[in-house]
């Protein structure tokens, strides 16, 4: 039957019923375009699963142009200064591009959809840029021992230049994160190398097996990047990152580390002093003057 002749002995017969079709079918466009607003994360649920069970998902395209070109030039002057590979860091303290981009993108927004969180606080931002010919692998570790914070961290670790094992991709022990296992601290070298382990008497964290002789019995995995891609992981999960072994490929990246719903600050005589506020109380929820809000659902 035509679709017309239908809708006309429908609207014969059930006159509500056809008002209401019409209704709802005239609303979807709407409806939809209100759904995408609030998603800036597509495939959300898979997402938050692999985070979730994983500690590691990737994110795909999540700069604009604008802020991938703001990114890269600011990265650009900010090595200028020749320091050393960890030792820029929180950027995001002084006016300019980074402290933007953390304050003021939807960064925030999107750590909290993946985490499933209800807010997110900005805890620091690092940039690890290796150079074409920056041979030295950063060693296996996770981060959240250096840090004085328990409960859920999350890092986005956003992709400035294409990423590959040819030029330093990022590498991570899937479901690593939810072991239980509090590996203890180490110094490293100028590029993340393995020197000697911190807090040597704490008998909280047990040593970093050598992850890297045992590699064949866990499953590793890499992520292939492009420029405005980000991964967001979990501060307990177990990575390191492979050496740039090209001759022309830049791996500048750029790490932003977050805190989440369920988060508590724990000051530790560890190696990240500078992240203390004496300000909060040892327990507290891990957001303040120095950890700003970044997103809180409404
Ligand atoms: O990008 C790198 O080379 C290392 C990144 C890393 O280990 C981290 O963000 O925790």
């Amino acid at each position: 039957m035509d679709i017309q002749i239908l809708l006309a002995e429908l609207h014969h017969q059930l006159p509500e019923f056809t008002f209401f079709l019409i209704f709802t079918a005239s609303q979807i466009p709407e409806i939809l375009e209100e759904v995408e607003d609030q998603m800036t994360t597509p495939n959300l649920k898979e997402i938050q699963e692999t985070y979730a069970r994983d500690g590691v998902v990737l994110l795909k395209n999540i700069l604009t142009e604008d802020w991938l070109e703001r990114l890269r030039a600011a990265v650009d002057e900010e090595v200028k200064k020749g320091e050393r590979y960890f030792a820029y860091k929180n950027m995001r303290e002084q006016p300019g591009t980074f402290q933007d981009y953390c304050l003021t993108s939807d960064i925030g927004r999107r750590v909290a959809e993946v985490a499933g969180s209800s807010w997110t606080s900005l805890m620091f931002d690092q940039l690890f840029v290796k150079e074409p010919g920056t041979k030295t692998q950063t060693g296996w570790h996770t981060d959240q021992p250096y840090w004085p914070v328990v409960g859920p961290i999350m890092t986005m670790w956003i992709a400035l230049d294409p990423v590959d094992p040819d030029n330093g991709a990022l590498e991570f022990i899937p479901g690593s994160h939810a072991w239980g296992a509090k590996y203890r601290p180490f110094k490293t070298d100028q590029l993340g190398a393995f020197l000697h382990y911190l807090e040597e008497d704490n008998p909280e964290y047990s040593d970093m097996p050598d992850f890297e002789a045992e590699r064949d019995q866990h499953r590793v995995i890499h992520f292939d990047m492009e420029p405005g891609d980000a991964l967001a992981f979990d501060g307990m999960i177990v990575h390191s990152a492979m050496g740039n072994r090209t001759s022309t490929r830049r791996r500048r990246g750029y790490a932003i580390r977050f805190a989440c719903e369920g988060a508590t600050y724990q000051p530790r005589d560890t190696v990240t002093e500078w992240l203390h506020d004496p300000g909060m109380a040892d327990g507290s929820a891990f957001r303040g003057e120095k950890f700003p809000l970044v997103y809180e659902a409404a």
